[in-house]
């Protein structure tokens, strides 16, 4: 071939390219509407990074383990506290029971986040946005102004503090889609109020949920993680047809203190532990609840925020809705001083929200890089 033919050839695919890359901005489900059969180039994994099918279903039926809301509020507190320390410090994850939010409200959110994701292309596009601290965001892939490859996954982000503030900019459609995130925000947050209380004690911090009122640090703390910040996350991963070249979200761990995940009965959720990658079956009605970060910072590296990555499925699409907490967006977030002595020296810098949003907005995304960023040497 000659240069000119070389070039021209060239130029072609890089037009090619970019139209596609554009159409890929657009989202998995607007590629799926499109009647695709083979997964397209740009979510192909490198063949490291692919996930490994375990041959029989069921072959790596892992469980997590299980906390009892109920037994953490009753008289057995003080045994479902070292089950919650040991769950925290073991697996960065576990499940919730009897957590007491009415099925009425998780049926509602779920339906509510699936009719949004059957909305036409246009309605959900009123929605993209590329700036971090939108109010809402419709969006695809993890990071998708950064990720080479893109992920099997489209999302519609809800921040949800405070609540007045931001429920003018959230979808007006489908009509149900507000009172139901406003119900399911509130109710989430509550019991993430609860849980963090329950994970101060464990942590030693308070000797009972009465001291956390009456000792004016800690009770700081407590009014700070009711200020908190909120994001609901509605994931959306549509069936693919090649579920072993790709991920619904690469290998990742969440920023805030605890996220509160709601699957539906399609498993897909996989977390890394001793080593390798294991399955979470679901649980009808309960909560999978993980470390964030921010957690791992504030408690000087006792409770780990652990690696963890979906799967996709040939033929169901999977919904799930993760609703993550943490302190206000203007505050610091630092290793307690009370866990810090001569054994346990501070392991983390000081962090706070700016500087994440600033990283992640200029980084590739690459597992646990941003807490390796406020690691102490
Ligand atoms: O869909 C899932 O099971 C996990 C979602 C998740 O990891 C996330 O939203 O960060």
């Amino acid at each position: 071939m000659s240069p000119a033919i070389v070039l021209e050839v060239q130029t072609h695919y890089k037009e090619e390219e970019l139209l596609e890359s554009h159409e890929f901005h657009k989202g998995v489900q607007h590629l799926c509407e499109r009647g695709i059969t083979k997964v397209p180039r740009k979510y192909i994994l490198p063949a490291l990074d692919r996930p490994i099918f375990p041959k029989k279903d069921g072959a790596t039926n892992f469980k997590l383990p299980i906390i009892d809301f109920a037994q953490l509020q009753g008289p057995d507190r003080i045994h479902a506290l070292k089950s919650l320390s040991k769950a925290c410090e073991e697996y960065g994850f576990f499940q919730l029971i009897n957590h007491g939010i009415a099925c009425q409200s998780i049926l509602d959110m779920i339906e509510a986040g699936r009719k949004f994701f059957e909305l036409s292309f246009e309605e959900r596009s009123k929605y993209m946005s590329k700036d971090m601290r939108a109010p809402v965001r419709y969006g695809t892939s993890f990071n998708q102004n950064k990720d080479r490859v893109f992920c099997w996954r489209d999302f519609l982000k809800l921040d949800c503090h405070p609540l007045s503030d931001v429920l003018p900019y959230w979808p007006s459609s489908p009509t149900e889609l507000r009172q139901a995130a406003v119900n399911y925000s509130k109710e989430t947050k509550f019991l993430y109020i609860m849980v963090v209380r329950a994970i101060l004690e464990s942590l030693g911090l308070a000797e009972t949920t009465k001291d956390i009122d009456e000792n004016d640090g800690d009770h700081h703390i407590i009014k700070e993680f009711q200020d908190g910040s909120q994001l609901l996350v509605v994931n959306c991963y549509p069936s693919c047809p090649e579920p072993d070249l790709t991920l619904g979200i690469p290998p990742h761990s969440d920023y805030g203190f605890l996220t509160l995940l709601l699957q539906d009965e399609v498993k897909g959720l996989q977390i890394q532990h001793e080593g390798r990658w294991v399955t979470v079956e679901p649980i009808p009605n309960s909560f999978v609840i993980n470390v964030g970060d921010h957690l791992e910072i504030f408690s000087n590296g006792r409770y780990r925020s652990v690696l963890h990555r979906v799967l996709v499925n040939p033929s169901k699409s999977r919904i799930s809705i993760a609703s993550l907490h943490s302190l206000p967006f203007g505050s610091m977030v630092r290793p307690s001083p009370k866990l810090i002595d001569d054994a346990n020296p501070r392991r983390y810098k000081d962090t706070d929200f700016a500087s994440f949003i600033e990283y992640i907005a200029s980084h590739e995304h690459r597992s646990k890089n941003f807490l390796d960023s406020r690691r102490l040497t």
